[in-house]
């Protein structure tokens, strides 16, 4: 499959599970993001897909950045110029769901398919990631 395929079956995937019930073989994390921390309800996984429910609890924008890295959550490098973790440098991002979906008191969701490994969950708005919007993840 190309990866445009992937990216539109997980758009039609997240969709369908917008439905009331979960989906075979499909785990679903709930992610809360405020100022400035990023909590879920589970931190490990079984490998597969993997459906991110997010919710803005805070007051401003965040987002929601999954990165496939062997880095702990709290020692991506930080560029001090740009006040935002090297993403990139770190690893891989495997999806985002940008600000302009997850302002105040809004839900979003993603469905990755997630390999087994170590992830960062983060957010890089400007000085988010520093001030501790970043988690460790696991898939098994
Ligand atoms: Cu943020």
């Amino acid at each position: 499959m190309t990866r445009r395929a992937l990216l539109s079956s997980a758009l039609v995937m997240s969709l369908a599970a917008c439905r009331r019930g979960g989906q075979a073989g499909v785990t679903t994390v709930t992610v809360e993001l405020g100022e400035y921390y990023i909590k879920v309800d589970k931190a490990e996984v079984p490998a597969g897909k993997v459906r991110f429910v997010a919710k803005n609890v805070g007051q401003m924008e965040h987002e929601l950045i999954v990165l496939r890295t062997d880095l702990p959550a709290d020692r991506l490098l930080y560029n001090e110029a740009e006040q935002k973790a090297e993403e990139e440098q770190a690893g891989e991002v495997l999806g985002e769901i940008e600000p302009e979906d997850l302002p105040p008191g809004k839900t979003a969701d993603m469905t990755l398919d997630l390999t087994a490994g170590h992830y960062v969950l983060l957010c890089n708005i400007p000085t988010h990631y520093k001030q501790g919007m970043h988690l460790d993840f696991r898939a098994r």
